[in-house]
């Protein structure tokens, strides 16, 4: 497929997906959005891509949803392209692969938003962070107001979404929005050592892990338990586990097969 806003590209078992419309700050507009989707199918389908690594072109992650779009939209249309937007993040919320965030500038609105819709977020130190929405006369869209409480508890997300305060990578760091900062130039490379870390793993185990994570976290501990008992148990089906186990007892390095 080719994109008009978006760049794909792999390394190995790692496939960059870059945000490509730097002269609007990669401002996710309808068509942005549309490709990202087709994209994310695309990558969970690839067989030999294990790590989704999400950047942007130019100096901005996102600036947020494309404010010249939503301007004239009527409730009922703003309604429609905020679902749009939050079926997108969900679907990469829930992709069985990894996602990390590379987030090399503004993560503004729409922008926080895709980060925290990645499984883990580094920063390059120019990284800027915030949900600047009540400023626009608009709260967040594509589900701000969940992920962010979720993140980094009710009282700092109310903080950030009220005061509309844009924060430095450091800050995001320290309130646990990002995992790690990073010097800008080793973002990229920095990401690609943790997805190449991730990706040397068994495949199966890391998207159970993620499952139970994600499905766990949502719901109460008992079923969170069930959940990891029952995928735990799948592994045991798995030849990773085999191979995995194997190579411990036979002290030598473990060769995943994603099987
Ligand atoms: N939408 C559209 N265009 C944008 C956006 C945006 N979010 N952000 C930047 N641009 C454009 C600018 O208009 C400008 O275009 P042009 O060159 O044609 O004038 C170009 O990008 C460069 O931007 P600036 O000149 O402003 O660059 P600066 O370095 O001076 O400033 C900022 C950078 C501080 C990031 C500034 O651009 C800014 O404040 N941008 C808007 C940030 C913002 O408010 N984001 C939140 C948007 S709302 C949102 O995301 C809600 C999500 C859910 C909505 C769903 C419900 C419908």
């Amino acid at each position: 497929m080719e994109y008009k806003n978006l760049i794909l590209k792999k390394e190995g078992n790692v496939c960059f997906l870059s945000i490509n419309r730097p002269n609007a700050l990669n401002a996710l507009n309808t068509q942005v959005l549309e490709e990202l989707s087709i994209a994310i199918d695309e990558v969970e389908k690839d067989q030999d891509v294990y790590v989704l690594i999400i950047t942007g072109e130019g100096k901005a992650f996102v600036a947020g949803a494309d404010i010249v779009e939503m301007k004239e939209k009527n409730a009922a249309e703003a309604r429609t392209f905020s679902q749009l937007g939050i079926e997108i993040f969900r679907k990469l919320e829930l992709m069985e692969k990894p996602v990390i965030a590379a987030v090399n500038g503004f993560a503004l609105g729409g922008g926080c938003e895709l980060a925290m819709s990645a499984d883990i977020r580094i920063a390059g130190e120019k990284a800027k962070f915030g949900q600047p929405e009540v400023g626009l006369g608009i709260t967040p869209g594509f589900a701000g107001t969940q992920r962010l409480s979720r993140l980094v508890g009710t009282a700092k997300a109310k903080e950030l979404i009220f005061t509309a305060d844009i924060i430095s990578a450091h800050e995001a760091e320290r309130i646990g929005l990002v995992n790690k900062v990073v010097p800008q130039e080793e973002l990229l490379s920095t990401a690609l050592e943790m997805g190449n870390k991730i990706a040397s793993k068994g495949q199966l185990a890391v998207r159970y892990s993620k499952a139970a994570i994600n499905r766990g976290i949502e719901t109460d501990i008992e079923t969170g338990m069930t959940i990891e008992r029952d995928l735990f148990g799948l592994c045991f089906a798995t030849e990773d586990q085999k191979e995995g186990m194997s190579a411990f007892v036979e002290k030598r390095a473990p060769e995943f097969k994603l099987k």
